[in-house]
């Protein structure tokens, strides 16, 4: 035995020693030089005029420029040099200069030579530059120079997105050198080699290898190609050899088909087996060896049906995941891998078995990670909600459909190839012309020739086109006929309709369209994890609204048996610079932020997908909340409070105390929790399990009815006005009221209504206006109009009273956001209003207004202190004069 375990030992140690020559993979991201502006080569010189930057890859320009006030980002021209220092002994070797990404056009200079350049943000290229380098004098090195250009170009997609188009080397760069013969390093920056599996099956298996071997060489060669399949434990279970030979400068193709494997274990999200494939050249005579090239092999087959879904190994499968976008908060599109990494593994830790990669092709490390993980891909190239109707914009789709799926081709996680999205949302030309009717024959002419290429490239995979929600528009221009899967983007009780809109769109394809297989490729809804409401309603950005909207779809894609999936748009909260809203140039509708700390919605998916038992006390990160006592004398706050479990039955408890068992209803229960003042502690397990359990420690600002109750003395109140939701600020965690009348004893306003933007029937507060000066856009763009007066009924003593105002009728409009399939373009009127403000009958701002603090879509907060005296409390009168009064919030702290 022990003799046998040695035997086995040696021969994999000389399996492995004998791979001997792979290719030498180096990165190059450390110590550049970056310069954001224009440029000519001959300012590259003087290093007088131009300031460098020192950066490592990967890098982004728009780190910040896409969070500040200013609408926009720069987008134009980005220079990165570095000296190259290149080993001697690559002389005699091929060497490759290997970009996984670079946004969105790149050229690259080598000692003053173009070597070449690239087209697209979101596929990897390669160079060849063994002429461009000099050897002779290593320490001299060599002087690498690349152009970035993220400016906008009409031929390149995407056009027009609900994302930012960062610029920069935003992923790794690599030298790689290889002997003069080696599997094939100038086929669209792939691997040069493509794997299938041409049979498949639990009892028989076959894989083959199709590509090409370079010879850079002057002289002929006669090799040969042994190829190994090795399982888990690298022991061997296949392998096959033979010989080639290749002429001078020349590059071969080759095929080979593996003898069947007997019984081999299948890959699937439960069980992501997979094998290793190895394939080596060794020079036949010499017996050296010249290159190795490896991938993982995954034995699985599927299929998608109009009836019943999508079928893994033969076995009916829901697919449930979700969307993932590449940026991250301060880091732009600029990531580590291990974060990319990390955002599969919260797919995986959710419960999904599936990823929509959209709206673009990503980092490697993604779908190396789903092939390891388990996870089903799609993956698509950005034609994002227009096309441009020219030669040189089709050429570049096709061309980056052609790179995207040559790239990422031997993943076992990749299932479905996908290109455009929503590509009928903005078309161009006025509705009724004849422009817009070729214009809608080009877009399916685009898209059919996309499909062609994709299915000529891998004839392995499904086809998908994503549309939004119009059905008869896609339909009629003939996108649902042309993919073999047609995707839909459902918002039916976000930016349109009712929830239950949601299965009569479905009933309609299925009954119009019964064969075509269908997936729910985006649903979801705002969440801006400062906002909660007792009373959620649509569009209201609240935590609290968009659990409902995710109980609703979830149960909808579970139970239709034709719906083959779905994913949630999206895993991630991400930056779309052109949004205003809530939280001005993000999309909330992650279900995780966009520092990646998961929201309820995260707890719930888990709660119904996995296996293993959990349970998830709901906004746990809420941890500072606050809440008004009906009377005095009641000695706790009763708070909803939502655990996530797939136990039967889950045991809460607040303070030591336990408050009994409540069953769980499709993943969650709902408790009213009675918080203390001050720190609570909540412990929630199951009930016949204590050790799935979680915890929550919350601080809890209990306010009496009365200011001056001496139970509840307060310190600090904060009340926003023309608002009922609560809000957080993110920086100082206080906590924000929803207004309330005045009452006698107690605190609120007087007279006026809640603000709500004319023509935006969605928004129930506010406006939807970005309000500069502020990270608390929602105190600001939520107001009280025609307000009489503010009181605080407050004991005797000194205060700080602070006043917020933010003029929000500014006569600005923006263009109707494109996804709210609600909101039109329309004209507003400039509000013109003047008013004082008194505070305690003492003239406090006289003739307030536009003409001095109150600049359009501006934060103004004003403070000053007052000491109260004679039991009069604090009065704030508003005394219009021109136009309505108004009052945005106010904050009222006791100093002594
Ligand atoms: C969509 C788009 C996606 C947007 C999303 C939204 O339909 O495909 O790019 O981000 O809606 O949140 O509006
Ligand atoms: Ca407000």
């Amino acid at each position: 035995m022990i003799k046998r375990k040695i035997l086995l030992f040696l021969s994999l140690f000389c399996f492995v020693a004998g791979f001997g020559q792979e290719k030498i993979k180096q990165s190059i991201n450390s110590n550049w030089q970056f310069y954001k502006g224009k440029l000519s080569l001959a300012d590259l010189e003087n290093s007088k005029t131009v300031i460098w930057e020192d950066v490592n890859l990967p890098h982004s320009w728009n780190k910040l420029d896409v969070m500040d006030d200013q609408w926009g980002y720069y987008r134009g021209e980005g220079w990165y040099k570095k000296t190259l220092f290149v080993n001697p002994d690559w002389k005699n070797k091929s060497v490759y200069l290997y970009f996984e990404g670079s946004s969105q056009t790149t050229e690259v200079f080598i000692n003053g030579k173009k070597v070449g350049s690239h087209i697209g943000g979101y596929t990897a290229f390669s160079f060849p530059i063994n002429e461009f380098l000099q050897f002779e004098n290593p320490e001299k090195g060599n002087q690498i120079v690349v152009k970035v250009d993220n400016s906008y170009n009409e031929n390149i997609p995407p056009l027009d997105a609900d994302f930012t188009f960062y610029g920069g080397i935003y992923r790794d760069v690599y030298l790689i050198a290889t002997n003069d013969v080696h599997f094939d390093m100038t086929n669209y920056a792939s691997e040069g080699i493509f794997i299938t599996t041409p049979e498949v099956s639990s009892t028989l298996s076959k894989f083959k290898l199709e590509g090409n071997i370079e010879n850079n060489s002057k002289l002929s060669k006669e090799i040969i190609i042994t190829t190994k399949l090795l399982d888990k434990n690298n022991i061997e279970v296949s392998t096959l050899s033979f010989s080639l030979n290749l002429n001078p400068n020349s590059k071969t193709a080759f095929s080979q088909l593996s003898k069947p494997i007997q019984n081999p274990k299948l890959w699937s999200p439960d069980e992501p087996y997979l094998y290793k494939l190895v394939a080596v050249i060794s020079d036949k005579k010499t017996k050296e060896q010249l290159d190795l090239f490896s991938a993982p092999i995954g034995f699985r087959w599927f299929s998608f049906s109009g009836d019943k879904g999508f079928f893994l190994n033969g076995k009916p499968t829901k697919l449930i995941g979700a969307n993932r976008h590449q940026d991250y908060k301060d880091l732009a599109n600029a990531l580590p891998d291990a974060l990319a990494e990390k955002d599969m593994q919260l797919i995986k830790d959710m419960g999904g078995n599936f990823v929509r990669i959209a709206h673009y092709p990503q980092d490697p490390s993604v779908l190396e990670a789903c092939d390891r993980i388990g996870l089903l891909a799609m993956v698509e190239t950005p034609e994002v909600n227009r096309i441009t109707e020219t030669k040189a914009f089709e050429d570049n789709s096709i061309e980056m459909q052609r790179e995207m799926i040559r790239q990422n081709f031997n993943h076992p996680s990749v299932i479905v190839w996908a290109n455009m999205n929503e590509v009928l949302l903005r078309p161009r030309y006025d509705e009724k012309s004849a422009e817009r009717q070729t214009y809608y024959k080009n877009v399916a002419a685009l898209a059919q020739k996309l499909e062609n290429a994709t299915r000529e490239e891998d004839p392995t995979r499904y086809t998908m086109l994503p549309n939004h929600g119009n059905f008869d528009l896609y339909n009629s221009v003939g996108l649902t006929k042309i993919p073999m899967i047609v995707g839909w983007n459902l918002y039916y009780g976000w930016y349109d309709g009712v929830f239950s809109g949601l299965e009569t769109f479905l009933e309609k394809h299925h009954k119009l369209l019964p064969d075509k297989p269908l997936v729910i490729t985006e649903f979801g809804a705002d969440a801006d994890r400062r906002m909660r409401a007792d009373n959620p309603q649509k569009f209201d950005k609240t935590m609290d609204y968009a659990m409902l909207y995710h109980k609703h779809y979830l149960n909808a894609i579970e139970n239709i048996d034709y719906v083959a999936g779905g994913t949630i748009w999206n895993l991630v909260e991400f930056n779309s610079e052109g949004r205003a809203e809530s939280w001005p140039h993000m999309n909330n509708k992650g279900i995780i932020s966009w520092d990646r700390i998961p929201k309820d919605a995260y707890y719930f998916y888990q709660a119904r997908l996995l296996k293993k038992p959990v349970v998830s006390i709901g906004s746990k990160n809420w941890t500072n909340r606050s809440g008004v006592l009906s009377l005095e004398n009641e000695s706790v706050f009763y708070q909803d409070l939502e655990v996530f479990s797939n136990e039967k039955e889950v045991t809460l408890k607040i303070n030591g105390q336990s408050l009994g068992s409540q069953k769980i209803k499709e993943g969650s229960t709902i408790f009213k929790v009675p918080f203390k003042n001050g720190n609570n502690f909540v412990e929630a397990f199951s009930t016949s399990n204590e050790s799935v359990k979680d915890f929550a420690s919350i601080h809890f600002t209990i306010y009496a009815p009365n200011l001056n109750s001496t139970k509840y003395p307060f310190e600090n109140i904060r009340v926003n006005l023309g608002d009922q939701r609560q809000y957080t600020d993110e920086l100082t965690q206080q906590n924000w009221l929803p207004e309330k009348a005045y009452t006698k004893g107690s605190w609120g306003y007087v007279g006026g209504e809640i603000y709500k933007m004319s023509g935006n029937p969605l928004i129930p507060y506010g406006t939807n206006k970005l309000i500069k000066g502020t990270e608390n856009d929602p105190i600001y763009q939520t107001q009280r109009e025609g307000i009489e007066a503010f009181k605080f009924d407050v004991p005797d003593g000194k205060y700080e009273l602070t006043l917020y105002f933010a003029e929000l009728i500014s006569g600005n409009t923006r263009e109707a956001l494109a996804y709210n399939l609600t909101e039109k373009n329309q004209k507003e009127e400039k509000a013109f209003r003047v008013f004082d403000v008194l505070v305690n009958e003492q003239l406090f701002l006289e003739n307030f207004g536009n003409n001095n603090y109150l600049e359009p879509e501006k934060a103004v907060d004003i403070k000053t202190t007052i000491f109260v005296k004679d039991g009069k409390g604090i009065q704030v009168d508003f005394k219009q004069k021109t136009g309505k009064t108004i009052l945005n919030g106010i904050e009222l702290k006791r100093i002594f």
